[in-house]
């Protein structure tokens, strides 16, 4: 096992309606990510992109309540196989989405080497819909869960039958947007959520280092999936479905570099950045100051 990163683009945009999620990993890379890693003195390889293809059926198959099913299952397969890859060569993954719905692929490729891995999932969403309780049969609101094992057979068996994390080793952090059938899979799964309450009353500091302790001496490794509609779309409004009322830049930026210095990140993917909907580059560009700081950049 070496330091180097591997970066993995996986821009796939069918596991919801926006176009241009696909052009997710280009603008994180024009943003400057690698004068920042460069600056840092970070060695890196870059794997380009996932080759998955963007393929649009005609809207949601009543059946399954599921949209485009069959190309993001495929999709997700290639990007586990991709993510497989990188991680064998002993490289630390960072994966730049691409819509959510590619963490499917993600866990399941990182699945194979950790039988206990942590999960710290930064969004406004819960991603813990199925088909069943999904109010939009977009995919990308269901990976958490399809990664805990609960959907649609063709998206939990990538890469094994098993569940690929474990509910007591998930964090959600800066939830505000939560479905009823969402609510009910965290309460009974005992997932552990930090609300946009959490992080106001207590503090962003008091949040880590208490979501850090809980993982504690339970995991062997620490996956980041960074939604960049977490942060409050006032920083990050390229993104298709923002929610008002997230963490602040510096709340976000802080969250980061404690999971730096808590050394315990073992891969990460950012996701859900769409220059189409942008101003300017902005998003992509908060996505790259993200990521600077979750690998030790410093102000001073
Ligand atoms: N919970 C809603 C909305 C949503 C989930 N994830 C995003 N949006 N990005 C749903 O459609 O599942
Ligand atoms: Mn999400
Ligand atoms: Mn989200």
């Amino acid at each position: 096992m070496n330091n180097r990163l591997g970066i993995l683009g996986a821009p796939l945009t069918v596991a919801q309606p926006n176009e241009g999620v696909d052009f997710g990993p280009g603008s994180i890379r024009y943003a400057g990510l690698f004068d920042r890693l460069n600056d840092l003195g970070l060695a890196y390889k870059d794997y380009g992109d996932v080759p998955v293809i963007n393929k649009r059926t005609n809207g949601v198959d009543p059946k399954t309540n599921l949209r485009n099913l069959d190309h993001v299952a495929s999709a997700n397969e290639m990007i586990a196989d991709y993510v497989y890859d990188l991680k064998k060569q002993g490289d630390v993954p960072l994966i730049l989405g691409g819509d959510h719905s590619i963490a499917i692929g993600t866990l399941a490729g990182l699945s194979q080497f950790y039988s206990n891995l942590g999960v710290i999932w930064f969004d406004a969403h819960a991603d813990l819909n199925r088909g069943e309780t999904s109010p939009s049969g977009n995919i990308h609101g269901m990976s958490l869960g399809v990664s805990l094992g609960m959907g649609h057979e063709r998206l939990t068996s990538i890469h094994g039958q098993e569940a690929k994390i474990k509910p007591e080793h998930t964090i959600i952090i800066g939830a505000r947007s939560v479905d009823e059938g969402e609510r009910q899979v965290i309460r009974e799964q005992g997932i552990r959520v930090y609300t946009m309450h959490d992080i106001e009353t207590h503090g962003i500091t008091w949040v880590m280092n208490d979501a850090l302790e809980y993982l504690n001496g339970k995991v062997d490794g620490v996956h980041l999936s960074l939604d960049v509609d977490g942060i409050d779309p006032n920083h990050t409004p390229g993104t298709g479905t923002p929610v008002v009322g997230g963490p602040s830049y510096r709340e976000a930026h802080l969250a980061m570099s404690m999971l730096y210095n808590a050394g315990v990140l073992t891969s990460a993917e950012v996701v859900e950045v769409n220059p189409l909907l942008d101003e300017g580059n902005r998003t992509a560009e908060v996505a790259v100051d993200m990521i600077a700081s979750l690998y030790g950049e410093k102000h001073v």
